[in-house]
């Protein structure tokens, strides 16, 4: 790159609000795909989601792009991380706010459900979806929080991989997703919201959080489409 302001050299997609990434440095060795909970609570039927009555015909939309996407970054080599939002048996993490608020709504998190205990580690319903089944050797992620960074190795393991750019897919856009592109945006990582790989129970609320994204520049990062990213993936 010659100038901080002009197009990098190397590879970038067609995204917004500039061409990802910012130095046009993307190849396996530095990128990592973060699929971010894929969980039947989120989008299959009878887990957290459909439990607080909201529609996961949503939720579900971004399978299937993100199956593609997924089985592009395995052929090549990239690295890809799971993750699962849910608390321990003995719910000693968490929140009692937490609990209390998703209590309110007729979720209770630790209180059974169609798919066992909601948001519970080990429960049917805190499993990751089949169609987005992890393979042997992935990286899992297991955390209490909508953040993939709080109280998890994630940074650790990013940095030892030597990884500087994040690609975020997964549930849900403005919650968990978000975050994340936010903690990793501040701990210096280079992201991009794929919109179709993501989705939240509100579709206002999807579009709001893609629009936040493209203020000051691209204050968290950069979005584009899966189809962006996979017409130029090295
Ligand atoms: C929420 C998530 N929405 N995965 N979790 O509570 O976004």
């Amino acid at each position: 790159m010659n100038a901080m302001t002009e197009t990098p050299t190397g590879t970038t997609i067609a995204s917004t609000p500039y061409a990802w990434p910012w130095n046009g440095d993307l190849r396996p060795g530095n990128t990592a795909l973060i699929i971010i909970d894929m969980q039947t609570d989120f989008c299959g039927p009878g887990g957290y989601v459909d439990s607080m009555g909201y529609d996961i015909s949503l939720t579900r939309a971004p399978i299937a792009p993100i199956q593609a996407l997924l089985s592009a970054f395995r052929a090549k080599g990239y690295m890809v991380i799971h993750t699962r939002e849910g608390h321990r048996a003995d719910l000693s993490d968490l929140p009692a706010n937490k609990r209390w608020r998703s209590r309110r709504i007729g979720a209770g998190i630790g209180d059974p459900g169609p798919c066992g205990r909601i948001l519970t580690r080990g429960e049917p319903g805190w499993e990751i979806i089949d169609e987005l089944a992890p393979l042997e050797g992935e990286v899992i992620i297991d955390k209490p929080g909508k953040g993939c960074f709080c109280a998890t190795d994630l940074e650790m393991i990013l940095r030892l991989k030597g990884i500087d750019n994040i690609v975020l897919t997964g549930i849900t856009t403005d919650v968990c997703v978000h975050t994340t592109m936010r903690e990793a945006n501040d701990r210096g990582f280079e992201c991009v919201m794929l919109t179709d790989c993501c989705a939240a129970t509100d579709p206002a609320n999807h579009a709001a959080a893609i629009h936040m994204i493209h203020m000051q520049g691209g204050v968290f990062g950069a979005t584009a489409s899966s189809a962006d990213l996979l017409a130029v993936l090295p």
